[in-house]
Protein backbone atom coordinates (compact mmCIF):
# COMPACT_ATOMS: atom_id res chain seq x y z
CA UNK A 1 0.00 0.00 0.00
CA UNK A 2 2.91 2.26 1.04
CA UNK A 3 3.97 1.69 -2.15
CA UNK A 4 1.65 2.16 -4.77
CA UNK A 5 0.52 5.91 -2.65
CA UNK A 6 4.24 6.66 -3.36
CA UNK A 7 3.88 5.68 -6.71
CA UNK A 8 0.76 7.77 -7.58
CA UNK A 9 2.33 10.78 -5.88
CA UNK A 10 5.72 10.31 -7.97
CA UNK A 11 3.27 10.21 -10.84
CA UNK A 12 1.27 12.84 -10.23
CA UNK A 13 4.52 15.09 -9.26
CA UNK A 14 5.87 14.06 -13.03
CA UNK A 15 3.16 14.84 -14.74
CA UNK A 16 2.84 17.98 -12.81
CA UNK A 17 6.37 18.75 -13.80
CA UNK A 18 5.89 17.81 -17.31
CA UNK A 19 3.21 20.65 -17.15
CA UNK A 20 3.56 24.62 -18.09
CA UNK A 21 4.65 26.74 -15.50
CA UNK A 22 0.83 28.17 -15.48
CA UNK A 23 -0.37 24.60 -13.94
CA UNK A 24 2.50 25.38 -11.22
CA UNK A 25 0.66 28.73 -10.45
CA UNK A 26 -2.60 26.76 -10.37
CA UNK A 27 -1.33 24.20 -8.05
CA UNK A 28 0.03 27.32 -5.44
CA UNK A 29 3.74 26.16 -6.51
CA UNK A 30 4.29 29.41 -7.64
CA UNK A 31 3.34 32.57 -6.36
CA UNK A 32 1.06 34.85 -8.66
CA UNK A 33 -1.23 38.36 -8.28
CA UNK A 34 -4.65 36.68 -8.38
CA UNK A 35 -7.50 38.23 -9.71
CA UNK A 36 -10.74 35.69 -9.61
CA UNK A 37 -10.33 32.20 -9.18
CA UNK A 38 -13.34 29.81 -9.33
CA UNK A 39 -12.92 25.62 -9.89
CA UNK A 40 -13.06 26.28 -13.70
CA UNK A 41 -10.72 28.68 -14.12
CA UNK A 42 -7.94 31.46 -12.82
CA UNK A 43 -7.08 34.98 -13.54
CA UNK A 44 -4.35 36.69 -12.47
CA UNK A 45 -2.00 39.67 -13.24
CA UNK A 46 0.41 39.29 -16.02
CA UNK A 47 4.20 39.29 -15.27
CA UNK A 48 5.60 41.61 -18.41
CA UNK A 49 2.34 43.77 -18.61
CA UNK A 50 2.73 45.55 -21.87
CA UNK A 51 -0.18 47.72 -20.09
CA UNK A 52 -1.32 48.61 -16.87
CA UNK A 53 -3.55 46.07 -14.91
CA UNK A 54 -2.64 43.58 -18.05
CA UNK A 55 -4.41 39.76 -17.02
CA UNK A 56 -4.81 36.63 -17.84
CA UNK A 57 -7.36 34.13 -18.06
CA UNK A 58 -6.37 30.53 -17.81
CA UNK A 59 -8.71 27.27 -17.14
CA UNK A 60 -7.51 25.07 -14.79
CA UNK A 61 -7.66 21.98 -17.11
CA UNK A 62 -4.74 21.52 -18.84
CA UNK A 63 -4.29 22.04 -22.50
CA UNK A 64 -1.36 23.74 -24.35
CA UNK A 65 -3.30 24.75 -27.42
CA UNK A 66 -6.89 26.19 -27.97
CA UNK A 67 -8.08 23.29 -30.14
CA UNK A 68 -6.99 20.55 -27.50
CA UNK A 69 -8.82 22.26 -24.81
CA UNK A 70 -12.63 20.42 -24.67
CA UNK A 71 -15.39 22.14 -24.84
CA UNK A 72 -16.28 21.90 -21.41
CA UNK A 73 -13.50 23.63 -20.33
CA UNK A 74 -13.75 26.86 -22.16
CA UNK A 75 -17.25 27.93 -21.08
CA UNK A 76 -16.01 30.40 -18.47
CA UNK A 77 -12.92 31.97 -19.69
CA UNK A 78 -14.74 34.62 -21.81
CA UNK A 79 -17.19 35.79 -19.47
CA UNK A 80 -14.44 35.80 -16.96
CA UNK A 81 -12.19 37.61 -19.86
CA UNK A 82 -15.37 39.91 -19.63
CA UNK A 83 -15.62 40.83 -15.95
CA UNK A 84 -12.01 41.89 -15.70
CA UNK A 85 -12.43 44.38 -18.48
CA UNK A 86 -15.39 45.56 -16.85
CA UNK A 87 -13.13 46.03 -13.02
CA UNK A 88 -10.32 47.61 -15.18
CA UNK A 89 -12.59 50.62 -16.28
CA UNK A 90 -11.30 50.27 -19.70
CA UNK A 91 -13.52 51.38 -22.22
CA UNK A 92 -11.17 49.75 -24.97
CA UNK A 93 -9.12 46.44 -24.45
CA UNK A 94 -7.75 44.10 -26.90
CA UNK A 95 -8.56 40.45 -26.03
CA UNK A 96 -5.91 38.13 -26.97
CA UNK A 97 -5.53 34.36 -27.38
CA UNK A 98 -1.94 32.80 -28.71
CA UNK A 99 -0.89 29.42 -30.51
CA UNK A 100 2.24 27.98 -31.24
CA UNK A 101 5.64 30.11 -31.31
CA UNK A 102 4.98 31.46 -34.64
CA UNK A 103 1.62 32.84 -33.46
CA UNK A 104 3.69 34.55 -30.32
CA UNK A 105 2.69 31.77 -27.75
CA UNK A 106 5.43 32.06 -25.05
CA UNK A 107 3.73 29.60 -22.46
CA UNK A 108 2.08 26.02 -23.71
CA UNK A 109 -1.22 26.66 -21.35
CA UNK A 110 -4.54 28.37 -23.13
CA UNK A 111 -4.74 31.38 -21.80
CA UNK A 112 -6.62 34.48 -22.73
CA UNK A 113 -4.75 38.00 -22.32
CA UNK A 114 -6.98 40.86 -21.29
CA UNK A 115 -5.31 44.06 -22.01
CA UNK A 116 -6.53 47.68 -21.27
CA UNK A 117 -5.95 50.42 -23.59
CA UNK A 118 -7.74 53.47 -22.41
CA UNK A 119 -8.73 53.78 -18.38
CA UNK A 120 -11.10 55.65 -17.36
CA UNK A 121 -10.49 55.23 -13.70
CA UNK A 122 -6.87 55.38 -14.20
CA UNK A 123 -5.00 56.25 -11.24
CA UNK A 124 -8.09 55.03 -8.99
CA UNK A 125 -8.41 52.23 -6.89
CA UNK A 126 -10.05 49.14 -8.96
CA UNK A 127 -12.26 46.67 -7.35
CA UNK A 128 -10.99 43.59 -9.07
CA UNK A 129 -13.27 40.35 -8.48
CA UNK A 130 -13.32 38.48 -5.44
CA UNK A 131 -11.87 35.26 -5.66
O1 LIG B 1 1.96 35.08 -23.28
C1 LIG B 1 2.47 34.51 -22.12
C2 LIG B 1 2.37 35.55 -21.06
O2 LIG B 1 2.56 34.93 -19.80
C3 LIG B 1 3.42 36.66 -21.15
O3 LIG B 1 2.76 37.91 -21.34
C4 LIG B 1 4.14 36.64 -19.81
C5 LIG B 1 3.20 35.84 -18.94
N1 LIG B 1 3.82 35.08 -17.87
C6 LIG B 1 4.81 34.17 -17.96
N2 LIG B 1 5.11 33.66 -16.76
C7 LIG B 1 4.28 34.26 -15.87
C8 LIG B 1 4.08 34.18 -14.47
N3 LIG B 1 4.81 33.35 -13.71
N4 LIG B 1 3.13 34.96 -13.89
C9 LIG B 1 2.39 35.80 -14.65
N5 LIG B 1 2.51 35.92 -15.99
C10 LIG B 1 3.45 35.17 -16.59
P1 LIG B 1 1.98 34.37 -24.68
O4 LIG B 1 0.62 34.62 -25.28
O5 LIG B 1 2.27 32.90 -24.47
O6 LIG B 1 3.08 35.04 -25.47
Amino acid sequence: LVAAVLCTHVYSWLKLAARSIFCKIIAGQIPSMKLYEDDEVLAFLDIGPIAKRHALVIPKYHAAKLHELPDEHLGRLLPVAKRLALASGADEYNILQNNGRGAHQQVDHVHFHMIPKTSPKEGLIIEWPAT
